[in-house]
């Protein structure tokens, strides 16, 4: 009897250890080997197209594998920024009590793949108009938009900035002269640098001088009467085929410091 209970026990663990190989496999969600069945077939082409980690989205550098190394100096980065940010409010505070602090208070954070490699950026909100962006190359995080460099939102019909994750496009639209002129302006990462890549212009009034300024009397018109890419007029559908863009983010922050550090320092010990 002592001997059967025994074989009993051992089955049952053999039992328990498959099980739980089993539900480990499922872990994440994303199955390793996508089967094509007819139902899944017609589901969509992206299904099959997927992951290059296994079981990991590849654009989400929160899942995908970033090394350790990246993310100590993001990490590292992140307390930096905030140090900064605090005692740029400690100034304020000092200086200019008047100034209204709460919206001073709010930076947020995210990582990003802008281009198609495995090493992220860092973007930065600022609650006051402002994003930052961050690369890294070579053991160094460098602020991508240019030293002590920000780009504006929420003036000027910009209402802040989109990108297409891995495929190095980041974009924005403005407006000049109170909308007479439309800019959709496209950037791309070359190394740790953004920078831009070519603007779009619609000009929203007769433009008769062709020097894409309003005169006085010009008035805004609905129809676009001319099409630039850069300096040079292009057809309306090499304009509307430009700007046909599909996939985009909005490329901002969204997590608080405490947040994303715990979220980072997470993936790290994970590995
Ligand atoms: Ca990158
Ligand atoms: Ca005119």
């Amino acid at each position: 009897m002592k001997k059967f209970l025994s074989l009993v026990l051992v089955l049952a663990m053999v039992c328990l250890v498959f099980a739980a190989c089993g539900e480990n496999k499922n872990v994440g969600g994303n199955s390793p080997v996508e089967i094509q069945t007819n139902s899944n077939k017609e589901e969509g082409k992206n299904t099959t197209k997927k992951p290059s980690y296994i079981g990991q989205d590849d654009t989400d550098p929160y899942t995908a594998n970033v090394p350790n190394e990246i993310i100590d100096f993001y990490i590292e980065k992140i307390k930096e920024i905030e140090d900064d940010h605090k005692a740029e409010l400690a100034d304020i505070i000092e200086n200019n009590p008047e100034y209204d602090i709460s919206e001073l208070k709010n930076l947020k954070y995210d990582l990003v793949f802008i281009d198609d490699n495995n090493t992220p950026e860092l973007v930065v909100t600022d609650s006051r108009g402002w994003i930052m962006v961050y690369a890294y190359e070579g053991g160094k995080i460098v602020n991508a938009l240019g030293e002590d460099e920000r780009w504006p939102f929420g003036v000027g019909g910009n209402a802040g900035y989109e990108f297409i994750p891995k495929k190095n496009i980041v974009f924005n639209r403005s407006n000049e002269f109170a909308g007479m002129i439309r800019n959709y302006s496209f950037y791309e990462l070359n190394g740790t640098v953004l920078g831009t890549k070519y603007t779009l212009s619609e000009v929203h009034f007769d433009d008769d001088k062709n020097d894409r300024t309003p005169d006085e009397n010009d008035e805004f018109l609905e129809e676009p009467t001319a099409y630039y890419k850069g300096d040079n007029k292009i057809p309306e559908d090499e304009f509307n085929q430009l700007l046909t863009i599909s996939g985009a983010e909005d490329l901002t922050g969204t997590k608080s410091q405490a947040e994303i550090v715990a979220k980072l320092s997470a993936l790290v010990n994970l590995k």
